[in-house]
């Protein structure tokens, strides 16, 4: 399945919603662009949950362009898909791999958010491409976390490095580390908890573990990814912005698109945090994950709207 496939099923709530909303806007063949429909528009828009300033911005997009005039749907359209895809555009953003020795990456985020089945994923991934990955079960917080992360290993059949109960997380970064490094691995992906007793013992927890991680190679972790969960909408802009006073993360993962309705938040959050979005996940599925890409996510949003037309 390709990239745009995978958004497009992603996307399917997201869509589905569009595609009524914006069929209602273009009940007859051309509209006249004054403040009613500006006003409509933007009434859309924000339902997809991209956010105040996007939708203005769009907004304004289409009112310097069009207004006084007749237009088409695919006219609007064609407005709002360039617009958008300018908004979240970002360096291309996959994993930095280490110049040599292995990859460390280490994925915080909100207990639920979707780390363990994202490691899964990116897990699935790098071994789709040939390389030797490592998990660190980290999450050492909950023991259904660590038999979670085990129960993925044996499905994907990469190696894991787990702690007795009660080990601290640190260590077992520590240990994850030193089997990638003496076994030769490429990549060590560690799990980390979601919650502790507090937010503060929670960031100092993932300094610890960042710290650990360092011991064995100075330049990592080379990614701290942060997961975000997709069906909480813009709450998840407040959650990075903590995280990332806390940690350097380094990129999003926006997990769980395919559950909400809001699918509209990318743009929001790609405006709001300063981070560039790495990876959605589309499913619960080891294949269920997409490289984030802004060109291929607005044309998969538009793809019900534009077909209808
Ligand atoms: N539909 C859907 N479910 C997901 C996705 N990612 C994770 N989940 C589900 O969300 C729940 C929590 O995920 P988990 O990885 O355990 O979260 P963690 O606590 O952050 O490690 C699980 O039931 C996952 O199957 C996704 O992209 N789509
Ligand atoms: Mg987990």
């Amino acid at each position: 399945m390709g990239l745009f496939d995978k958004f497009r099923r992603g996307l399917t709530k997201t869509a589905n919603i569009l595609k009524t909303d914006v069929r209602d806007l273009f009940k007859s063949e051309g509209r006249l662009i004054d403040d009613a429909f500006l006003d409509e528009m933007r009434a859309i828009l924000f339902k997809t949950d991209m956010g105040y300033d996007s939708v203005s911005e769009i907004v304004d997009e289409v009112a310097t362009k069009m207004r006084g005039r007749v237009v088409t749907l695919d006219d609007v359209v064609a407005t709002w898909k360039t617009k958008l895809a300018e908004l979240m555009a970002q360096e291309d953003a996959p994993i930095r791999f280490a110049e040599s020795g292995p990859t460390v990456i280490m994925v915080c985020g909100v207990n639920g958010a979707g780390k363990t089945t994202s490691i899964a994923k990116l897990a699935h991934l790098l071994k789709s491409e040939g390389k030797r990955v490592v998990l660190g079960a980290g999450d050492t917080f909950r023991a259904a976390a660590v038999e979670q992360l085990k129960i993925w290993s044996d499905r994907l059949g990469v190696d894991i490095v787990t702690g007795d109960s009660g080990a601290h997380p640190a260590s077992v970064a520590y240990r994850a580390v030193e089997q990638c490094l003496s076994t030769g691995a490429d990549v060590c992906i560690v799990d980390t908890a979601g919650r502790l007793q507090t937010q503060k013992n929670l960031m100092a927890e993932l300094t610890k573990i960042q710290q650990s991680i360092r011991k064995q190679i100075p330049a990592a972790p080379h990614e701290v990814l942060l997961v975000l969960d997709a069906t909480t909408g813009q709450n998840g802009i407040s959650q990075a912005n903590s995280f990332t006073e806390a940690v350097d993360c380094t990129g999003i993962v926006l997990a769980k698109l395919d559950g909400t309705a809001k699918g509209g938040v990318v743009v929001a959050i790609r405006q709001q945090v300063g981070l560039p979005v790495k990876y959605v996940g589309v499913g619960e599925q080891p294949e269920d994950w997409a490289l984030f890409s802004p060109d291929d996510f607005v044309d998969a949003l538009f793809a019900d709207v534009e077909n209808s037309s």
